[in-house]
């Protein structure tokens, strides 16, 4: 959009004034703040409405995104970038006296996800917006989002994050739009007196849900999308039986709280509840703007909406979407499925088996008894129809109900068209062994969507100051089109470039330095090493073995004061799931061998370990643009994609990684020769499960640097552990070592000995580094929408 800096001084003084009844010299960060978000809504509300008003006159086939979790992060910049205005605002609100990166301080990160998850949901919300394809998200309006970590004697502790206190600025509450889902009761076929059985409903739970719709603006065009999100309220209209205390506790209990837990299947009705509550809620939405707008047959539906199911939480929408159209909408069963398997599609992000949801049939039958009804008949006619085709086993092993459950993925997967991973490893995995019988019946329903990240605010926003050199050096079209980058390549031996490179990594270190000694009070070395894990606390992404490398370097400073190593910085981030023991037990351990290391006087400055508390989406984006290398270690087969790996890579960070998920496709993009490559393959790690003789004991007895490294957990050397150094000790020597650290450890020292030759030499690790921004483009996450868009979707972007 247009606006000149004049007109927006004018613009914002005003609204301050009639917004909080104030002016410049007395107005605080949050009102500037609030004001600033008002008058930013205000330039692109008339947007938003055409690009409405535009869709449902031309009618074309949109696309909604269901997901449990979203992630953006904060809005106000990447608002401003997407509208074109940030440079304007920018310099606008410098000559009224206002720093912009201070006032965007105050807004709270929107976390309402977990991890990576949650925040490709919110990548692809930009990059749908910015490629001008009509594709909407929804999801649920956590009253909290993902906890608040603080470290406490070494310990993670969980706040809340209560991120509404201050209102949410661009949120628009649509109660004209709310709608009603009921729970539990009773349900009855009955005959309408034409033939149609319909269901009557007895003492059933109401629940009303008013959505909130939060703008998602393309980058410099006139797309804006919804992300809606729902809140379960009391019905106005109320039974009088139902209006007590514990009722209205229960009903805004639906969307209080995000589930904390991104790997463990925990079977809680409230989970089940908040899955159906926002499945429900979108797709009625849904079908009544399609009713209202488009007022065609509602059996060519299929036709104009396409409904993906962002991982196995909104795997309800099968059998919802077939209830609402045979019982609401009067469609006939075998057109209703026709038409349900073609509008949805489905990705399946891990294979975790403990993360792929299944639900008690007696949890499912009394929740959501006509649901239940509806899955038993999908369940009956699909096994009636393919018994004949493809034999007893097939059909059993991929069966919706089973062994008293409810299976969510195979309900998906039947349901649908599409079923994707996230990588190409990712993909052929689940064809060729977690989904394997699926891929018997339905092979043309499997293929794989690579991931992608939102550049825009993985460099653009975040890294303002390699994007300055960028622009300088190949011009400025990157920003419209990542592949752009690869124009960069042409400079890979041009001394001055590669140091300018240099520098803007050196500046990004330096704020990152500054943060960690306002937040830590560790002072770090900028020229040190900085080598980076940051990502949710798994133990199959294997942040231990990082730790065991750390302890290594350690014993050898010790042993060997004057050893001539590189200094480097170690930086964590990384939030447990609360109920996941041996997670938070490595964070404590992490934070103790931090303070150990860093107040030991021989080694100095050549170490450094920082756990930076709270990591979330805004700290990643003042961590990654500092970072020298990016820690991708997971046991190869275990890490379905991976974001943050491209998200360094981007930043021009070199990967210290295993041969899994995107990793893979990132060191044939870049080279492996410019990044660090080690560990088991995919094949080794099934070799061993098939022979299952791993035996991680052998190399603890046998191998002297492994042997008093695991020792340090429990004989005291590390200080301030009790039983968090006994259980890590033992996850490796007695329980096997369920993800091959030990296995993995040599290989691993070798790797991190290549990196530290490498950067020796500062010209040839800044090549290295150039050679991974160039080769970045196909990580882009527009990338990645147009071809959900192509092969899954089927919707056309505005031209
Ligand atoms: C994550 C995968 O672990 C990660 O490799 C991938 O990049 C990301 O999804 C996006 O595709 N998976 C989850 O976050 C996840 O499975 N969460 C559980 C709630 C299911």
């Amino acid at each position: 959009m247009k606006l000149s800096k004049k007109q927006f001084k004018q613009d914002f003084e005003e609204r301050l004034a009639s917004k909080f009844a104030t002016n410049l010299t007395k107005a605080g960060h949050q009102e500037t703040y609030a004001t600033l978000a008002s008058v930013v809504k205000h330039y692109y509300s008339s947007i938003w409405t055409a690009d409405n008003q535009y869709r449902d006159e031309v009618g074309k086939k949109q696309a909604y995104y269901f997901s449990i979790e979203f992630l953006p992060g904060k809005l106000l910049k990447s608002n401003l970038l997407n509208l074109g205005i940030l440079d304007t605002v920018r310099d606008g609100l410098a000559d009224l006296g206002i720093d912009l990166d201070e006032v965007a301080k105050v807004e709270p990160d929107m976390a309402i996800g977990n991890g990576g998850l949650g925040r490709l949901a919110s990548c692809f919300m930009d990059s749908l917006a910015s490629t001008g394809f009509p594709a909407n998200g929804n999801g649920i309006r956590y009253r909290y989002g993902l906890f608040k970590q603080k470290i406490i004697d070494g310990y993670q502790v969980e706040l809340p994050d209560s991120w509404l206190d201050n209102g949410n600025p661009w949120e628009v509450r649509r109660a004209d739009k709310a709608v009603e889902i009921n729970f539990g009761g009773e349900v009855w076929l009955e005959d309408d007196g034409k033939g149609k059985l319909l269901p009557h409903y007895k003492n059933q739970e109401r629940v009303l849900a008013v959505p909130y719709d939060t703008p998602m603006i393309g980058f410099e065009n006139t797309t804006v999308n919804n992300m809606c999100l729902w809140r379960s309220e009391v019905p106005q209209d109320l039974d009088l039986k139902f209006q007590n205390l514990d009722y209205m506790r229960q009903t805004s209990m639906l969307s209080a709280e995000l589930y904390p837990d991104d790997s463990n299947y925990d079977g809680r009705l409230l989970r089940l509840k908040q899955e159906y509550f926002f499945v429900s809620a979108g797709l009625q939405r849904i079908l009544r703007h399609y009713k209202f707008t488009q007022k065609k047959d509602i059996r060519r539906i299929g036709d104009y909406i396409a409904v993906h199911i962002n991982d196995t939480h909104p795997a309800l929408c099968v059998p919802e979407f077939m209830r609402l159209l045979i019982d609401e909408y009067g469609v006939g069963w075998n057109r209703a499925w026709d038409t349900t398997v073609k509008v949805m599609s489905y990705t399946n992000h891990t294979i975790l088996s403990e993360a792929l949801e299944k639900w008690p049939e007696d949890m499912v039958k009394n929740l959501l008894p006509r649901l239940y009804q509806i899955i038993v008949e999908i369940d009956r006619r699909r096994t009636a129809e393919l018994l004949p085709k493809v034999g007893a086993t097939l059909v059993h092993n991929t069966r919706i109900i089973k062994d008293g459950q409810i299976h969510m993925a195979n309900l998906a997967i039947i349901g649908s068209h599409s079923t994707n991973g996230v990588a190409k490893l990712h993909s052929d995995l689940l064809k060729d062994v977690e989904l394997h019988d699926f891929y018997e019946i339905y092979p043309e329903r499997f293929n794989n969507k690579t991931n992608g990240i939102a550049d825009r605010r993985w460099i653009q926003i975040s890294n303002e100051r390699l994007s300055g050199v960028l622009d300088e050096t190949i011009g400025k079209t990157w920003r419209h089109n990542l592949n752009d980058l690869s124009l960069l390549k042409h400079f890979k031996d041009d001394e001055k470039i590669l140091k300018q490179l240099q520098m803007a990594k050196y500046d990004n270190k330096l704020r990152l330095a500054a943060l960690i000694q306002e937040r830590n009070g560790i002072t770090v070395n900028p020229e040190a090493i900085f080598d980076v894990q940051i990502k949710r606390l798994h133990a199959y992404k294997r942040q231990l073995l990082n730790v065991l490398h750390i302890l290594k370097l350690y014993f050898d400073l010790k042993d060997e004061p004057d050893l001539d190593v590189v200094p480097r910085v170690f930086i964590f981030g990384a939030k447990a799931a609360p109920g996941y023991h041996y997670a938070k037990s490595i964070i404590k351990c992490i934070n103790e061998i931090a303070n150990m290391i860093n107040n030991d006087s021989d080694i100095d400055d050549k170490i450094k370990v920082v756990f930076l508390e709270n990591y979330n989406v805004s700290l990643a984006e003042m961590i990654i643009p500092a970072a020298n290398v990016g820690e991708q270690i997971s046991l190869a087969s275990k890490e379905a994609s991976g974001t943050s790996n491209m998200k360094f890579m981007l930043n021009g960070a070199l990967t210290m990684g295993t041969l899994d998920g995107a990793n893979i496709e990132i060191f044939e993009a870049a080279g492996e020769e410019n990044n660090f490559v080690f560990g088991l393959t995919k094949d080794e790690v099934y070799e061993y499960y098939r022979n299952g003789n791993y035996n991680a004991r052998d190399i603890y007895e046998q191998n002297p640097i492994v042997y008093r490294i695991l020792n340090s957990f429990i004989d005291g050397t590390i200080p301030n552990i009790k039983s968090e150094g006994r259980e890590i000790f033992d996850s490796l020597t007695i329980y096997n070592d369920e993800y091959f650290v030990l296995r993995d450890f040599n290989d691993y020292v070798r790797a991190q000995k290549d990196l530290e030759n490498l950067y020796r030499n500062q010209t040839a690790w800044t090549k290295a580094s150039l050679m991974n921004i160039a080769n970045v483009g196909r990580f882009s996450s527009d990338r990645t929408v147009r071809e959900y868009a192509d092969d899954i979707w089927y919707i056309k972007a505005k031209k």
